[in-house]
């Protein structure tokens, strides 16, 4: 995308673009115009034309997680069937140094389309940190919306605007296997038996009505985020989902499940495993004790 940078000058060397006479001006700009002061650190320049951006096409700004790791062969694929459904949306990959080398891929993107943002973390430290990282992430550049989704391609990504439909009457939408006209391709039955098994558990323990609580194909609206104690969630796999969902309904927010088919990944491989299913069973019940 192309923009005209315009510079200010005194005297608003001190306002960050936010006095009466600056907004007077960023109004009556055309939205190619991006403004800033020259001392203005270049990414917040950024920050405010995406906003003015945002604001103009009265569209919500919507950011896409994708945690990463190990998915060279499946990132570029995704990023391009991303935005060929919905082109406004920015994208923030979640790169866990990657043995792969699916960072350095990011970054190219990243230098080559400014609707791409990278976080780099030192070691696999999971998908629940992740997550947190890209929504303190989302909330510090002021997006309205927060999408979660796999890069793995089990989260198709031509249902995202079902999603910013549905978030219309609801703070929060679940993708959900589990509701009529959800459902799930290539997956073995044990791993029905294990997500249908492990949603019936949290349900009932939990005493909540979500019938797909391990789903991680989300989006929220910011205050949702901004309500939840980010530095409090603990959980990594499974139970991240849980426990979000959880705290999402304990502040009384609305979860509204939307049908999705979830298709088993074809590329890469598979992080799943028996921690992140046990660490789902015992989390289950320290939210239900008010443990965490
Ligand atoms: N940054 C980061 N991403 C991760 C980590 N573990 C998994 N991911 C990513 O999180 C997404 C989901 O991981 P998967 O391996 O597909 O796990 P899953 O979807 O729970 O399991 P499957 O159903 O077997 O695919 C993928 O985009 C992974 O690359 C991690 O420790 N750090
Ligand atoms: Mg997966």
């Amino acid at each position: 995308m192309r923009c005209v940078v315009l510079y200010l000058q005194s005297p608003c060397s001190c306002c960050a673009l936010s006095c009466i006479h600056c907004q007077a001006v960023l109004d009556h700009l055309p939205p190619f115009v991006a403004t800033g002061l020259v001392s203005y650190p270049m990414q917040s320049l950024v920050w405010k034309y995406r906003n003015k951006m945002s604001e103009s096409s009265t569209q919500p700004s919507t950011l896409v997680i994708v945690p990463t790791y190990n998915e060279k062969e499946n990132l570029p694929l995704l990023r391009k069937a991303i935005h060929d459904v919905v082109p406004h949306v920015h994208i923030l990959v979640v790169d866990d140094n990657s043995p792969d080398g699916t960072g350095d891929l990011a970054d190219e993107m990243a230098a080559e389309d400014e609707r791409i943002h990278v976080l780099h973390r030192s070691g696999k430290l999971g998908l629940g940190t992740a997550y947190i990282a890209g929504f303190k992430f989302a909330l510090e550049h002021n997006f309205d919306l927060v999408q979660q989704m796999d890069c793995d391609f089990s989260h198709r990504p031509e249902a995202l605007p079902r999603f910013a439909e549905a978030i219309q009457e609801a703070d929060v939408v679940l993708g959900s296997r589990w509701v009529k006209g959800g459902g799930t391709k290539n997956w073995p039955w044990y791993r029905k038996v294990i997500s249908r098994g492990g949603s019936f558990y949290a349900r009932t323990i939990l005493g909540v009505s979500i019938r797909d609580l391990t789903g991680g194909f989300k989006l929220w609206r910011r205050e949702v985020l901004e309500s939840i104690d980010l530095d409090k969630v603990q959980s990594e796999g499974y139970s991240f989902q849980i426990e979000m969902s959880w705290r999402a309904l304990q502040k009384g927010f609305k979860i509204k499940e939307i049908p999705i088919l979830f298709v088993e990944r074809e590329l890469g491989h598979s992080k799943m495993n028996k921690k992140i299913v046990f660490e789902a069973i015992g989390m289950c019940w320290k939210l239900r004790l008010g443990r965490v």
